[in-house]
């Protein structure tokens, strides 16, 4: 993934200015997954998942909690997800098309978080930060 410095510096602003570690951002864009792509529910047998459970609610935070050590390691996001990759290659056998629609849904909450900040230049960043990561994370099915 080639993040220009400006990139990464635009990720890393927007990021802290969403504070993930107190807002709903993972719950509200698992939300938005099982409403426009429920076939992403086979998943998650287990869970709860009418829209704002805490099954939602707590798995969100996880994902996020993840996102954000990647944009911790931006140089290094490899290397930090390294057993997440491992967990969903030969574990977890998610069919790679859901990071796509987990990526789609991660932008519409952040853009309706972040409003007009989350303008083109934005959107391209964490799009390729995005998909970086569900690079990452299906990368070792082969
Ligand atoms: Ni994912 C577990 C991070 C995409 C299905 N996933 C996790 C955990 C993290 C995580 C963190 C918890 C690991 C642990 O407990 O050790 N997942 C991420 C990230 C992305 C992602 C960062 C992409 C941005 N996961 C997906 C997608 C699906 C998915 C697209 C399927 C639709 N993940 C799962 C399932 C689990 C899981 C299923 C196990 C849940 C459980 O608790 O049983």
């Amino acid at each position: 993934m080639v993040l220009t410095s400006e990139e990464k510096k635009l990720i890393q602003s927007t990021w802290s200015k969403l504070a993930p570690e107190h807002c709903d951002l993972g719950g509200e864009a698992l939300t938005r997954l099982f409403q426009v792509y429920p076939q992403s529910k086979i998943y998650f047998p287990h869970f709860d998942l009418c829209p704002g459970s805490n099954d939602i609610h707590h798995h969100g935070q996880k994902v996020v909690k993840a996102i954000d050590s990647a944009i911790k390691h931006l140089d290094n996001i490899r290397g930090c997800l390294s057993e997440l990759s491992d967990l969903h290659a030969y574990n977890l056998r998610v069919d790679p098309v859901n990071f796509k629609f987990l990526t789609r849904c991660i932008h519409v909450t952040l853009a309706s978080s972040l409003r007009g900040e989350y303008n083109a230049l934005a959107y391209m960043a964490y799009d390729k930060l995005l998909c970086f990561i569900g690079e990452v994370l299906t990368e070792k099915y082969r």
